[in-house]
């Protein structure tokens, strides 16, 4: 009260002002309190309250305010606009829409929800096959190291025995000198028979043309014996394998070791000697393959783990990426999604790589949780730039689809996929924020 007039105090001065000074789009306050429905005062950080009565009240800002236009989708109730009373108020149209759009919404991730519990059970079961097979290679792999130094010390002892040990070692000069021999009897043999055929072909002839009438004593008793010789004869013939045989043992005393040697006193001292060391000495290793099996058996075994360290890696490597919430990513590693954009065809192979027609676009590395958002690198190269890369953003949808795509920097792909992956519980808040009013909906103003 001012002189018994009553007056309105600027909030943050001691200034008063008639009250018909209020919002009449001439700045009197310094801190512009006096225009909270104009733009007159030029603060920045002040707004605007639009009760919107029926909808959501919401702050705008001043320039937004007595501009003309009718901010329907902030400011349904049109009171931004209202030195001109240019624009309805609309808010139960607009509150009608919000309904509407709220509805769908809240149906979409439902239906997403029941597809994603499906997809996180699927999930779960991946990550258990995982978890099973890295488990067993880390059992395998423990074998292995066990096997190793055990094939190790079994070739250092197969290595010590030697050639020497082998009885093939020890006889195989006895056995070739006896191969000889064998083969020069068996000549020996042929020569002498043939020379016994001679001599009964010329028996043979004598007894079959000598003359009786001459009494020769000498061939007489010659014919006789003869005779005699051929009756008593028995055919016989020498069937032999030697050579095969000697082969036999020569192949034979190959995988054969000597279990014992000459009984000298010397000999005999020794073996027990030894023998009582081997009894007290736990180290003692009976190879049991020759040095090449066992070299080989070892080569494998090294080959196994070094295979086995980079699966565990793998392996262990899988169980820390991040699939997402609860996993649900697994369970979609190789769908793949197609789509016609512009002049080219893309594909997105979730977990796997992503095309534009025949350019490799990436392959997935990591998901990026703050964005929900699928990253893909090491594509192809850009002609005289770097190599390819795409961003595949999730975005709530029941239907799997690429709804947009776009290269904000040459080579770098930005992907809009809709897929029930990319829904989540929303709060009010959250729904009013992706809400847009449609004005062609509106009534007419
Ligand atoms: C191709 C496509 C484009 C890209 C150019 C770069 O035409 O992959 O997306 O921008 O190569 O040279």
């Amino acid at each position: 009260m001012m002189n018994g007039v009553e007056k309105w105090k600027c909030l943050n001065s001691d200034i008063y002002i008639d009250f018909d000074q209020i919002n009449d789009d001439i700045c009197d306050c310094p801190d512009g309190s006096d225009e909270p429905g104009t733009h007159a005062c030029p603060i920045e950080g002040l707004t605007f309250h639009c009760a919107n009565k029926g909808h959501f009240s919401e702050d705008i800002p001043r320039f937004m305010v007595g501009d003309g236009v009718c901010d329907y989708d902030v400011c349904c109730d049109g009171s931004d606009e209202h030195m001109s009373g240019k624009c309805l108020d609309k808010c139960k149209e607009v509150h009608q829409q919000y309904l509407e759009f709220k509805k769908e919404i809240v149906e979409d991730i439902q239906k997403a929800s029941k597809v994603q519990k499906e997809l996180i059970d699927r999930a779960k079961e991946v990550k258990n096959v995982i978890r099973t097979k890295l488990d067993g290679f880390i059992l395998e792999k423990q074998k292995t190291m066990d096997k190793i130094p055990l094939l190790e010390r079994q070739l250092k002892a197969a290595s010590k025995r030697g050639a020497d040990d082998l009885v093939f070692g020890k006889i195989s000069s006895f056995t070739t000198s006896i191969s000889a021999k064998i083969t020069d009897l068996i000549n020996f043999n042929n020569e002498n028979t043939q020379k016994i055929q001679r001599l009964e072909s010329i028996l043979t002839d004598l007894i079959t043309n000598y003359n009786p009438n001459f009494n020769d004593a000498a061939v007489k008793s010659a014919v006789n014996n003869y005779q005699n010789y051929l009756s008593n004869k028995q055919e016989k013939t020498f069937e032999h394998n030697l050579e095969e045989e000697i082969e036999k043992l020569n192949e034979h005393s190959k995988s054969l070791k000597l279990t014992g040697t000459t009984p000298t006193l010397s000999n005999m001292i020794h073996h027990y000697v030894e023998g009582i060391f081997r009894f007290f000495s736990e180290d003692e290793i009976v190879p049991t393959s020759s040095s090449e099996t066992l070299e080989a058996e070892i080569q494998d075994a090294k080959t196994k783990l070094t295979k086995l360290e980079s699966d565990i890696k793998d392996y262990k490597g899988d169980l820390t990426r991040n699939y997402g919430p609860n996993d649900i990513l697994r369970a979609v590693a190789g769908s793949w999604i197609n789509s016609r954009n512009g002049e080219y065809e893309y594909r997105v192979g979730l977990l796997d790589s992503v095309y534009q027609d025949n350019n490799h676009l990436g392959l997935f590395k990591d998901f990026d949780s703050s964005t929900n958002s699928l990253m893909y690198v090491n594509g192809h190269r850009c002609w005289n730039g770097p190599k390819r890369s795409a961003i595949v953003k999730l975005i709530c949808g029941s239907e799997s689809k690429i709804l947009q795509v776009s290269e904000p920097e040459k080579c770098e792909y930005h992907i809009d996929l809709s897929t029930p992956l990319g829904c989540q519980e929303l709060t009010e808040e959250q729904i009013r924020k992706k809400f847009k009013v449609d004005m062609n909906l509106l009534s007419q103003m």
